[in-house]
């Protein structure tokens, strides 16, 4: 299988590759793309180094499957080429998201909504996904109503230039900004840039997306989306209430049966997961699961992933995987 990954020199694309090598997808030959600055450098795969292309170049190579995670007007702009080539496009920007002509997919989720005509598909922003792997089987027994939930985000979520922020001011040396503001002992409650409504985009997706991803609009969401000085993963505290009512036990082992989901919970030993835990992994982590006690129908919630992997690499490779397994790439 032939297999482009555009913007592969950046954070999510160099994860692109790790993933793609740890999971063994049958790579026979891997097509890096990324922008003029580095085409003819090298990145490694499988101990055998790749030359990067352009993205006109790659096309000309024919791959089975191109995984774009280079921003969103490199999607807007060469996704529909691959796709006019007959390339299908994993797309780990925001652009195709809220299209309707195209899916927006967790495979553990919706995955059955893909079909072999498919040629752009949407990989969801980081933070939606692992919170929409933990709905899923709590809809499905108890019909969610109204998730509220804010969340704790890793730097890494930014990029590279804001992981060397937060290192630079971690060693007192000054350095380019990331963000507005410093933040390494401190927390910032804006991620992207804020909307009409007074919410910021990021928020905005969490909200859009799920009702997407679940394929129902009736879902009300409402997030608050917060920065913090941390690597490894990003946090949620999520509260859910259902329309049914629900059996602590019950519910807890809905989760436990979820594909990709680990519950980690004991309160007992001071178990709960900590994105130092999630590095890494490719799994989403749910615990501090409790009964809201100011609501019936209500639970709480604490979920966290490594965003560069379950939350944008590990989807797209696993999207990918689907694909193959379908003979559909
Ligand atoms: C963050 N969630 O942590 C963002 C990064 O729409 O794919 C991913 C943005 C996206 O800053």
């Amino acid at each position: 299988m032939k297999v482009a990954v555009v913007g592969a020199t950046g954070l999510v694309g160099s994860k692109m590759l790790q993933v793609l090598e740890e999971r063994n997808f049958p790579v026979t030959d891997l097509i890096p793309v990324a922008s003029a600055k580095s085409v003819g450098k090298e990145v490694t795969f499988k101990g055998k180094a790749y030359k990067v292309v352009d993205a006109d170049t790659a096309i000309a190579m024919k791959p089975n499957v191109a995984i774009f995670s280079a921003g969103g007007s490199t999607s807007l702009e060469w996704a529909p080429k691959f796709a006019d080539a007959g390339i299908t496009c994993i797309d780990n920007s925001s652009a195709w998201r809220m299209d309707p002509t195209k899916k927006l997919v967790v495979p553990e989720v919706n995955g059955n909504a893909l079909t072999p005509e498919d040629k752009i598909i949407a990989n969801p922003n980081c933070s939606t996904i692992q919170m929409v792997l933990v709905l899923k089987p709590l809809h499905e027994l108890y019909n969610i109503k109204r998730v509220v939930v804010s969340t704790y985000q890793s730097v890494t979520g930014t990029g590279v230039k804001a992981v060397t922020q937060l290192m630079n001011e971690r060693a007192g040396v000054s350095g380019e900004m990331a963000y507005a503001y410093p933040i390494d002992l401190n927390v910032i409650p804006q991620i992207d840039v804020f909307t009409d409504n007074g919410y910021t985009k990021e928020e905005m997706k969490m909200v859009n997306e799920t009702k997407k991803i679940m394929g129902d609009d009736s879902i009300k969401v409402t997030a608050t989306t917060v920065r913090i000085p941390v690597m490894g993963g990003h946090s949620e505290s999520v509260n859910i209430e259902f329309e049914k009512e629900y059996e602590l036990g019950d519910l807890r082992k809905a989760l436990e049966a979820q594909a990709g989901v680990i519950v980690v919970d004991d309160p007992s030993k001071a178990q709960y997961p900590m994105p130092k835990d999630a590095h890494d992994k490719d799994e989403v982590f749910v615990g501090r699961i409790r009964r809201d006690e100011t609501q019936e129908k209500t639970v709480n919630m604490w979920i966290v992933a490594d965003n560069l992997r379950k939350g944008a690499a590990t989807n797209a490779v696993q999207i990918a995987e689907y694909l193959h397994a379908q003979k559909w790439i």
